[in-house]
């Protein structure tokens, strides 16, 4: 029996330009792809309603659990790396449409703070793109902090998100 809480790790995808279902997944099938890194579950992919600016298109996302010794920063550089070949350019809008995110919202169970990377992700706690996708391969998880994604997901509303298509 593995402990999902304190082995894997759990990568957030979302997309809102060229294609979002196509660039979520062939970033799963790049990160699977990866020699360090072994692809244990990938969710659905949800389609939701754009948090920040409205004027952009709806987002697709999901949500993957990775094993991987790769340490937090190794990782990171690796999904930059993914985001980047995916023709991510980084604007100055933090808020603005994306070709490809990849967030590290979970990370063994730790937590991580340092001026490249916090862990567990600033908004994972109030996205309903991240803790409804979750809930589908994690279920029961318990955050570092010791909330249950249970009882965070009784506190946050759909908003409409709606399962696009399996993984
Ligand atoms: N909104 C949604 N629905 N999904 C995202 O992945 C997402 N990513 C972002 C912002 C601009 C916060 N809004 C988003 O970076």
């Amino acid at each position: 029996m593995t402990n999902q809480a304190t082995e894997r790790v759990y990568l957030g995808l979302g997309a809102n330009l060229n294609a979002p279902l196509e660039q979520i997944r062939k970033a799963t099938n790049a990160l699977s792809e990866h020699a360090e890194i072994n692809l244990v579950a990938s969710s659905s992919l949800y389609g939701s309603k754009p948090m920040g600016p409205q004027d952009q298109p709806d987002y697709v996302n999901s949500v993957v659990a990775i094993e991987t010794n790769l340490s937090p920063l190794a990782l990171l550089d690796i999904t930059q790396k993914i985001e980047f070949d995916f023709g991510r350019v980084r604007k100055e809008n933090r808020w603005g449409p994306r070709t490809l995110d990849i967030d590290i919202i979970l990370y063994k169970g730790e937590e991580i703070e340092n001026e490249r990377l916090t862990v567990p992700h600033y908004g994972m706690k109030t996205r309903e793109f991240v803790l409804y996708p979750l809930d589908e391969i994690a279920p029961n998880l318990c955050l570092p902090c010791g909330t249950e994604l249970n009882a965070l997901l009784k506190t946050i509303d759909k908003n409409g998100l709606t399962i696009l298509a399996s993984s």
